[in-house]
């Protein structure tokens, strides 16, 4: 193979959203480039043959010799790094990166990095309307939403970036203004070796930003600080220097920056410790990048969560209906269980079940133990989560979604909340997690 022959030919591996936003990028600077996907008929392959008929795609099993042809792959985030052909093209000298290192080379302003395992869309979005309150032309996207390269404009002031592990993995240099990782628990065990391979993995999120922000009640967001490297934390503790936090006075909660109250919690829409968590790191992402307070604040008054997050679907009978199919890990369920368990006079009902992608269920026994009246268990790995809850409460077995809801209205007792918190990704059952969110709200709203 020449050098000639390999100079600036970019090979796109994968065509979902993100990998047509990278033709769509790379054929309006006029660089050259072919597609790869290991399907046989990708979702996008029909909408790109139709507008972009010249370009050479190949799809099935990816073929090393062709990927060496390039020399760079911009692989998807539904691809693992870790496949042979890749591996073996990176072997070759083929550097592997993705669509958030080019987008990060050709943003022109600041970037928001914003990862984690749990509330990243939630905080995302929360950034997104506390900098445009604040007046800022504010672009908003990535893992969520628009994918990163079509968020690209010299119009832009400020982008607002929600980043999966996976996106991560192929950006080598982000560059950001202000980078946080939320939080860490267990996800995605079917694409890591262990937690230490996520946390490395989302840790690369920290890669050239000036700034961090971290959890101050989990250790293993803190990234390693270069010397005078400014840093802001968030916790639900009492902040000190650069710290957002809780205070109370007169018995009232107040969110508070460094020794001073902000807000009173009771002003916030959105219920739980875990969303006042939310609350204070979007806070400390504004505060780093000159966001005014007044601004966030009135930003935060409005706001009232995201669809599919631990969303209110109907009353019924004294029972109350939520949806939180966003809850794809056991982090975001036991988030749901405990807060929303506090919240309530009775008991919950829960809702669980579906593609684990090897999770540990067993911290979901204690919580569910003091706050589930039932647990009405779907989907592929029912039975480990079966195992894991043990005794604790009374498990239902179900066939399908359908069948959920009806047992949930059989089971809750007036005071009780039915709640769809799956802690699996949806993919055994439904087309996304937002499928099978709408399927659960259409069920209970059908309940006569
Ligand atoms: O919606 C749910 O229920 C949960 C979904 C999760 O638990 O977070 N999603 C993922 O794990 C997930 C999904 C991770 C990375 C990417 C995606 C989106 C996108 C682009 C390509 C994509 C899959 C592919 C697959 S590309 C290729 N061969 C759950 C493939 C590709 O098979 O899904 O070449």
């Amino acid at each position: 193979m020449s050098l000639i022959a390999s100079d600036h030919f970019r090979i796109v591996v994968g065509l979902g959203k993100s990998g047509m936003s990278l033709v769509r990028f790379l054929a309006s600077r006029g660089v050259s480039f072919a597609v790869a996907d290991t399907r046989e008929n990708p979702p996008e392959l029909a909408t790109l043959r139709r507008d972009y008929p010249q370009v050479d795609v190949r799809c099935g099993e990816l073929d090393v010799e062709f990927l060496c042809r390039a020399d760079e792959l911009y692989v998807s985030p539904g691809l693992a790094l870790a496949t042979p052909a890749l591996q073996a093209a990176a072997a070759r000298g083929v550097k592997l990166s993705g669509d958030i290192e080019l987008f990060a080379r050709n943003a022109k302003a600041p970037i928001i990095a914003i990862s984690g395992s749990n509330a990243k869309s939630t905080v995302t979005t929360l950034v997104g309307e506390m900098a445009a309150a604040a007046g800022k032309r504010v672009a908003v996207g990535g893992n969520l939403g628009t994918p990163a390269l079509d968020l690209l404009s010299d119009d832009v002031e400020l982008y607002v970036m929600e980043l999966s592990s996976f996106q991560l993995e192929t950006t080598h240099d982000l560059g950001a203004e202000v980078a946080t990782v939320l939080n860490i628990s267990e996800d995605h065990m079917d694409r890591y070796s262990g937690l230490p391979a996520y946390h490395l993995a989302k840790h690369r999120i920290f890669r050239g930003a000036r700034q961090v922000v971290f959890n101050r009640q989990d250790a293993l967001t803190r990234p390693l600080l270069a010397e005078n490297q400014p840093c802001w934390s968030f916790g639900l503790s009492v902040p000190d220097f650069k710290g957002f936090g809780l205070r109370d006075e007169n018995g009232e909660k107040y969110l508070a920056f460094e020794f001073q109250n902000l807000m009173p919690v009771r002003e916030l829409k959105i219920r739980g410790a875990h969303n006042q968590a939310n609350a204070l790191a979007a806070l400390a992402l504004g505060h780093a990048v000159g966001l005014p307070f007044d601004a966030m604040l009135s930003a935060l008054r409005i706001f009232a969560g995201l669809e599919h997050r631990c969303q209110w679907v109907r009353d019924l009978d004294g029972v109350a209906w939520y949806n939180d199919s966003k809850a794809t890990n056991v982090g975001a369920a036991l988030a749901a269980i405990e807060g929303l368990g506090a919240d309530i006079d009775g008991k919950l009902v829960l809702i669980a079940g579906g593609d684990g992608k090897g999770a540990d269920f067993k911290d979901l026994r204690d919580p569910v133990a003091a706050n589930c009246r039932a647990v009405v268990l779907m989907g592929r790995d029912r039975e480990l989560i079966a195992q894991a809850l043990g005794d604790a409460v009374p498990l239902v077995r179900v066939g399908s979604l359908d069948e959920a809801v009806q047992q949930c209205r059989a089971l809750a007792q007036p005071g009780d909340a039915v709640l769809l918190s799956p802690a699996c990704a949806s993919l055994d059952m439904f087309k996304n997690y937002e499928e099978r969110g709408q399927l659960f709200a259409r069920a209970a709203e059908d309940l006569a």
